[in-house]
């Protein structure tokens, strides 16, 4: 059976960014790749490149793979699990790192961003982050990759690290593709446009968590940085706050962005943000009610549990053969 990976690293509560940019398209795969087996983890690993608090990581890990859940992913074909739990990636990192350049992974865009945020010493975990996220993807032959905008350039690197090392060694791994949502796959901050949407923005009015009261969600709509002209159409250059609630606003209801303009080009900037309000609301009503069941009961636990064993499986499997396949260790009978 063929195979779509993806990860969410657990870095703070999650956001209607990295909803509609993966989750909901997750959901979305789940119906049209019906023959494909998911599988879907929390990055913790990649989530320790930066200094975290370890308790706050521990109630976050729990929290994001409750929202996935309840962000409505179909259990059937579907293996969720942690990532420190199946070693392999580990291990898998550190071999891909005997196949990476050190250019390459200074070329990284969301290295030397992330770079130049930190006040303290900038750890080589975070430098070699794009070879973990290729282990990740190459462990399990993905087909494709689900991705948001920002990642493309780390699926870039790992497709180039897979056909080198097929190159050399014979076809061993799949190169994967990219699965980019058409709508979503950038979604901004409501403060400051023309940045991403964040979970790690110091700003907190910047962004909707999916576990937000509605009243919250509403005035962080209401105050979402704009532009003064009071024309509402989709231009990210020159009116990046309108164009991002459309995107918002798109993604949600699956309503492309010239109808929604086609509707709401007569009406004022309040309206129009009432209107996104109202739809964001709604969308994330059930989420917030079936994550209130999932996080307290034995269900998560016990779908992590199956995820882990199944992640593994498959993961040992490779590892395996990849250090049979570069001559490590002892020739086995
Ligand atoms: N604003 C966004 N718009 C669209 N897609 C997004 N994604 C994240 N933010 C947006 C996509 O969600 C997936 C999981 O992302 P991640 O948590 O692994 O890493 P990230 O992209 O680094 O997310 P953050 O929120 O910016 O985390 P921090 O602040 O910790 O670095 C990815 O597919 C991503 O593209």
């Amino acid at each position: 059976m063929k195979h779509i990976v993806s990860g969410i690293q657990p870095t703070g509560s999650l956001n209607i960014g990295t909803y509609l940019g993966s989750i909901k398209n997750f959901v979305k795969l789940q119906e049209s790749y019906q023959d494909h087996h998911f599988f879907l983890f929390i990055a913790d690993l990649h989530a320790i490149t930066i200094p975290r608090d370890r308790l706050e990581l521990r109630k976050t890990i729990k929290e994001v793979a409750a929202l996935y859940l309840a962000c409505g992913l179909k259990k059937d074909n579907l293996s969720l699990f942690i990532q420190s739990e199946v070693e392999a990636h580990s291990q898998m990192s550190y071999l891909l790192q005997c196949f990476t350049y050190i250019g390459e992974l200074e070329r990284m865009t969301q290295f030397k961003e992330k770079a130049q945020k930190q006040e303290t010493g900038v750890t080589s975990g975070l430098f070699t982050y794009p070879t973990l996220m290729a282990g990740d993807i190459l462990l399990y032959d993905a087909e494709y990759v689900p991705v948001g905008d920002d990642q493309k350039q780390h699926l870039e690197l790992t497709r180039d690290i897979a056909i080198r090392v097929n190159n050399r060694f014979g076809d061993f791994f799949t190169v994967p593709k990219p699965l980019i949502p058409k709508v979503g796959a950038r979604i901004m901050s409501l403060t400051e446009p023309t940045k991403k949407m964040s979970k790690s923005d110091t700003f907190v009015k910047s962004r909707i968590l999916l576990l937000d009261d509605e009243n919250i969600i509403r005035k962080r709509i209401m105050s979402a940085v704009t532009d003064t002209d009071g024309i509402i159409k989709f231009d990210p250059k020159n009116k990046p706050g309108i164009s991002n609630l459309l995107t918002i606003m798109s993604a949600i209801t699956n309503t492309s962005i010239e109808q929604l303009v086609t509707t709401y080009q007569n009406t004022d900037y309040k309206t129009f943000k009432e209107a996104v309000a109202d739809c964001v609301v709604a969308e994330l009503k059930p989420i917030k009610e079936k994550y209130s069941t999932i996080i307290n009961s034995g269900e998560l636990d016990a779908f992590l549990d199956k995820g882990k064993a199944d992640a593994n499986r498959v993961a040992r499997k490779k590892i395996a053969k990849f250090n049979h396949k570069i001559g490590l260790g002892r020739k086995q009978k």
